[in-house]
């Protein structure tokens, strides 16, 4: 099954909406497989924005990232890269769909709430910046996955 790495960024942490944002991911059935709450370091966010490196943002990314806690998380699903980056909305939240995460919340490209990894490379990589892999439960079942097995 297909992974990717999410993360409530420092904005949506100070603005109290973690709830919020792991419910999208929720009600549309992908399964959390690995979640924790941390601050990145200057290390962990320039691994993670490799990317970017140079270009003209990148010093106040590194900034906002750094700036607070993240709620990291892993996340398994059908296509779920794609879904999950359908689900958060475009980069620029004033371009967004109506009813995507950054359409619903964020104001500004800066400060957009939520990361989603863009490709499945990209996930396995950021994952491994952010999880160990004993951190990961990998093999429990959902309710209804038990409840199908039993025959009811
Ligand atoms: P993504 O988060 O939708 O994948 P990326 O292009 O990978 O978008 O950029 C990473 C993050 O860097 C964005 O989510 C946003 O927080 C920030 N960012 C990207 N482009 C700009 C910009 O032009 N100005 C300010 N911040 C930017
Ligand atoms: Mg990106």
């Amino acid at each position: 099954m297909e992974r990717t790495f999410i993360a409530v960024k420092p904005d949506g942490v100070k603005r109290g909406l973690i709830g919020n944002i792991i419910e999208r991911f929720e009600r549309k059935g992908y399964k959390i497989i690995a979640m924790k709450m941390l601050q990145p370091t200057i290390e962990i966010a320039e691994k993670h924005y490799a990317e970017h490196k140079g270009k003209p943002f990148y010093n106040r990314l590194i900034n906002y990232i750094t700036s607070g806690p993240i709620v990291a998380m892993v996340v398994e699903g059908d296509n779920v890269v794609k879904g999950a980056r359908h689900i958060m909305g475009s980069t620029k939240p004033d371009e967004a769909e109506v009813g995507t995460i950054r359409a619903d919340y964020a104001q500004t490209m800066e400060y957009n709430v939520v990361h989603g990894s863009d490709c499945v490379e990209s996930a396995e990589r950021e994952i491994s910046i952010y999880f160990k892999p004993e951190e990961i439960c990998r093999d429990w079942k959902t309710t209804l996955d038990l409840i199908m097995e039993d025959g009811k």
